[in-house]
């Protein structure tokens, strides 16, 4: 069994419909540990990047939307970092499949999740799918400094005179 950390977001539609307690008891359930959490103003250039592996799909673009939460005119998102042995898995089972109807009616997505009329998966959280994946997210939406540890490798740079940690 591998220690794994994971990137949860609760999206938009997530914090308009009052879902933030309910998520987080259901991803207790996993028996994790919370390394980060923060609320999040989404700009456009950090959405792209979240979603760079759906750039050319036909709903990018309404994606992106949602993300920064001009959908909802709801502009913050609840991010949170949690660590433990298989954590993308079991985060990913409690959270359920990407399409809100295909997804198990028990799991996050199934129970609060919806598909617009324009075609948009509305499903309330965005959960790591690989190691590889949770790496590059984490890093795009913390700063090592809001980790309560070090989970990656980090370095001392100077940005305008200004010596900063940074991930390595
Ligand atoms: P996941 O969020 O389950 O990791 P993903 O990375 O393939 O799924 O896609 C990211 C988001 O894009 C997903 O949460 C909702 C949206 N999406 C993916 N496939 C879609 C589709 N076929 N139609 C509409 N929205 C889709
Ligand atoms: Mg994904």
């Amino acid at each position: 069994m591998a220690i794994q950390q994971t990137l949860i977001l609760i999206k938009p539609d997530g914090l308009i419909k009052s879902l933030t307690g309910n998520v987080i008891s259901r991803l207790s359930e996993a028996k994790l540990t919370i390394m980060g959490a923060k609320v999040v103003r989404v700009s456009r250039e950090l959405a792209e990047k979240h979603y760079e592996h759906l750039k050319g799909k036909p709903f990018f673009e309404e994606l992106i939307n949602y993300i920064v939460g001009d959908v909802h005119k709801t502009y913050r998102v609840l991010a949170l970092v949690y660590q433990g042995e298989n954590a993308i898995t079991k985060i990913r089972d409690i959270v359920g499949d990407t399409d809100p109807e295909k997804a198990n009616p028990i799991s996050i997505r199934g129970s609060y999740g919806r598909i617009t009329t324009s075609g948009v998966f509305e499903n309330v959280v965005h959960a790591s799918s690989s190691p590889e994946d949770a790496e590059k997210e984490i890093k795009l939406w913390f700063q090592p400094e809001e980790i309560v540890e070090d989970i990656y490798p980090i370095k001392e740079a100077t940005l305008n005179n200004v010596k900063k940690i940074v991930w390595a």
